[in-house]
């Protein structure tokens, strides 16, 4: 298509849609006609490459997820369909702002954070690498709440995105499937095999949405299937009251937004059954339609379970083997697992699903059944082999619990962690157990990111810088950006990408003072820290460094510090009140420096509300320092400290996650990093013998610091304030905040003196670009496709 073609298509779009000419239309009417022309377009790539996959029996991989986050879809789908710039220049000729139409869009926020984003840029990735995959998820109507601030304390509303109308999903009904619930099953034999009555309960009938996922100019278009529930039309009779159709409306109403504390809610687990029955339900439907034997199912179907959320697939697909296709159970598990694959994404404790059996027989009495027969045969064939203690601590059910990591793991033949110091952590301590029974099943997959998204899309600035200096390579081979090394000495290309960051630093700066009312320097360095707010996060730690620069800077005006703007954007779930007390904490803090005359500008704090993809796209690109500073071995990979560096941060980094990778990747001159390492954190837990208190009245500096907190030097924060205090004193700093406060502060000053040498400095940030090539996702799901998935890429796909 070439731009004089395309604005025609679009003035006739529009005619057709809206029977206007383009000085009449309103945004929304201008976007909704650029949609169109765009799904139009797409679906007949779309269809192609699913009847390819069909008619030529590839194996498929269905990525099961109980969250997705793809923010906005309209300019990724531009970017991989290679419209972008035609577009762009067409509507600019018509007198349209591409940009003023992207904003229309809402977020399509299905996810809480790293783990929904992980599973979006995954959907790309396998598009855009050809690759025969499929999402499979929950179309929720609430997404993740929107976050305001009133008086400094976080406010949550509700994300309504549908009824603004979603122009990328096309409803099934001819694919529906139904979905039961409750009652209770018994068995009975029937021709010699013992088979499942149900009493009681009640069906719903899950109903798919299907949204195109474009890969990058390569004509492959993979489905990313999300179900929505209805009452089954012959089912009316059961639902006559309110409360009835309201449970049923219930189960894909809202996004649960706790990514840290696993509440053990029964309308979770339904949720979770729902979109896993549904799922499993219909690839078996697929699979049968291909007129295979049933023992080959493995050959041509790969299952990933993303976290354990989905972990039920394994009993769930189980099931239909055994009850419905008539397996033998023997047969039928060795097939669950050569087909099922399991991710793990934390280590944190309280995140570790279990779900009570009580609960699980309330919500599905046969998959409750199936567990506790997988859980009997595994104890009954280990007992020959392994002492009780090993088999005792790593069978699914103990204590009346479901153990949903046990089930993944016990259930598929691989189990990956996101990073290698995580995987590695699985393997030695939190799964030793399992390590120890099944070594094989035991892989690294270190995460990856969008690579186009976070450069090309969000900043075309540095992507032209780039695109003049070492081609386009790097669109489609993301390693390619390694060609920048070849540039570190040249001024040119150093000042023209410190340009481009200064150009994103004062688009950013405009966002600030749009949205806070707060004027910031775009000379000053911006430094970021975005991620959900939780305490191993230690966004407390940045704010208390923070007040000792505002301390110092109070004491002594004159103190030479390179003017810096603090950014936060973080979302506490709702019910976390330790980490809405930070929130507040910052907020106010914020306002003491920003309005304190004595501080002549030399620091400002900025907290962004509703941070999400959209305004993640906006300040990355302005970003030059990345925090990653969880405690080490908290954070099982993170994915934002990749966009950052990709985008020429530099990292100020625990050797925690991926931090460990990227270190290794700039080199150790190019990323500042600080605090205990995994072993010390260890030996401290072995050792118990961290004594936070000591550090408190040992060190005057952060005496003064936590003082602030209860001495009214931080105002409106006496509860909060308190809290926080507490945690750090009383409750014993679970996360060494202490303990890694003097080093943390000591690597903030190397940071400001790198900065008083500019060219040094953009010598790093231009090495950390030319170094963030492998952690695109593009290489992550290559890993995961040749290792676990053993899928391979359509060989029809039209590459290049
Ligand atoms: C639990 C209970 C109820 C509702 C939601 C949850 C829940 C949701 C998300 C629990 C955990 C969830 O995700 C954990 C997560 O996001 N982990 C992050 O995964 C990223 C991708 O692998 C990593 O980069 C991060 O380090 C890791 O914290």
């Amino acid at each position: 298509m070439d731009k004089i073609e395309f604005k025609q298509t679009f003035i006739e779009r529009l005619a057709e849609l809206y029977a206007m000419e383009v000085s009449d239309a309103t945004p929304i009417e201008l976007y909704q006609t650029l949609g169109s022309i765009v799904s139009t377009t797409y679906t007949k790539q779309w269809s192609k490459s699913w009847q390819d996959y069909r008619d030529t029996k590839q194996k498929q991989v269905y990525y099961f997820s109980i969250e997705f986050l793809p923010g906005k879809m309209l300019k990724s789908n531009l970017l991989n369909m290679g419209w972008l710039e035609i577009v762009e220049e067409a509507l600019s000729e018509l007198g349209i702002k591409l940009d003023d139409l992207i904003e229309i869009e809402p977020d399509m926020a299905l996810g809480n954070g790293g783990l929904g984003r992980l599973a979006s840029c995954f959907m790309d990735s396998i598009a855009s690498q050809s690759l025969p995959g499929n999402g499979n998820g929950i179309r929720y109507r609430y997404g993740l709440f929107k976050q305001r601030f009133v008086d400094g304390h976080q406010v949550e509303l509700p994300d309504e995105w549908l009824p603004k109308g979603n122009i990328w999903e096309v409803r099934k009904d001819s694919k529906a499937v139904d979905v039961h619930f409750g009652g209770s099953v018994h068995l009975e034999e029937h021709h010699g095999r013992l088979k499942p009555v149900y009493h009681g309960g009640y069906t719903v009938r899950a109903v798919p949405y299907d949204t195109g996922m474009v890969g990058y100019k390569n004509g492959t278009v993979n489905t990313m299937r999300l179900w929505d529930v209805a009452i089954p039309a012959e089912e009316e009779e059961h639902y006559r009251s309110i409360e009835d159709r309201r449970m049923v409306e219930e189960l894909t109403s809202v996004l649960y937004p706790d990514d840290s504390n696993e509440a053990g809610r029964k309308l979770r687990l339904s949720q979770e059954y729902f979109f896993v029955s549904a799922g499993v339900q219909s690839i078996l439907r697929y699979y049968k339609n291909l007129h295979l034997p049933l023992e080959q199912i493995s050959r041509y179907i790969a299952i990933h379970i993303n976290d354990t959320h989905p972990a039920m697939c394994i009993a769930e697909f189980m099931r239909l083997l055994v009850d419905q296709e008539n397996l033998k159970w023997e047969k039928a598990w060795r097939l669950t697992l050569q087909v099922m694959s399991y991710t793990n994404h934390t280590i944190m404790a309280e995140a570790l699903e279990k779900w009570s059996i009580e609960m699980m027989q309330d919500v599905c009495p046969r998959i409750y059944q199936i567990i506790e027969e997988i859980d009997r045969r595994f104890v009954e064939e280990m007992s020959t082999f392994h002492n009780q203690g090993l088999i005792q601590r790593t069978r699914i059910i103990q204590d009346g619990q479901i153990h949903m990591a046990h089930l993944a793991i016990l259930g598929s033949h691989s189990t990956n962690g996101v990073a290698k110091i995580h995987s590695d952590l699985l393997k030695n301590v939190i799964l030793n157990d399992f390590y120890v029974l099944y070594p094989s099943r035991f892989n690294n997959k270190t995460n990856g990111i969008a690579q186009r998204r976070w450069s090309q899309l969000a900043n075309p600035a540095m992507t032209k810088v780039l695109n003049q200096t070492i081609g386009d390579s790097w669109h489609r081979t993301p390693t390619d950006l390694h060609l920048l090394m070849n540039f570190t000495e040249d001024d040119e290309v150093l000042e023209q990408l410190a340009a481009a960051k200064l150009e994103n630093k004062k688009r950013l700066a405009a966002y600030i003072k749009e949205h806070k009312g707060i004027e910031v320097s775009p000379e000053a360095i911006f430094d970021v820290q975005i991620k959900r707010l939780h305490a191993y996060k230690r966004q407390l730690m940045n704010l208390m460094h923070i007040l000792k620069l505002y301390f110092e800077l109070k004491n002594d005006p004159k103190r030479d510090i390179h003017p810096r703007v603090f950014i936060f954007g973080a979302k506490a779930a709702p019910s976390y009140h330790y980490a809405k007390a930070i929130i507040k904490a910052i907020n106010e803090t914020a306002n003491l420096i920003n309005h304190d005359p004595d501080i002549q500008d030399k620091i400002k704090v900025v907290f962004l509300e509703n941070y999400n993809v959209s305004l993640a796209e906006k300040i990355i690109p302005a970003a030059e320092v990345s925090e990653q500073i969880s405690l080490a071995t908290k954070e099982a990979s993170g994915t934002s400290n990749m966009k950052l560096m990709l985008n020429g941060a530099l990292t100020i980094a625990t050797l925690d996650g991926a931090n460990i990778e990227i270190r290794e990747a700039v080199g150790e001159e190019n990323i500042v990093t600080f605090g205990l390492t995994e072993k010390e954190v260890y030996r401290y837990y072995q050792e118990q013998n961290y004594r936070s208190l000591e550090w408190y009245h040992n060190d005057p500096v952060i005496q003064r610091i936590l003082n602030a907190f209860i001495d009214g030097t931080i105002p409106n924060i006496v509860n909060e304030g308190k809290q926080i205090f507490d945690s750090l004193i009383q409750y014993h700093d679970e996360f060494f905040v202490l303990r890694d406060f003097a080093d943390y502060c000591r690597a903030q000053e190397i940071i400001n003196q790198l900065y008083q040498d500019s060219r040094r400095w953009n010598q790093i940030s231009l090495i950390n670009i030319a170094n963030a090539g492998i952690f695109s996702a593009d290489n992550t799901v290559e890993r995961y496709a040749e290792d676990i998935w053993q899928i391979r890429p359509n060989p029809s796909s039209q590459l290049g």
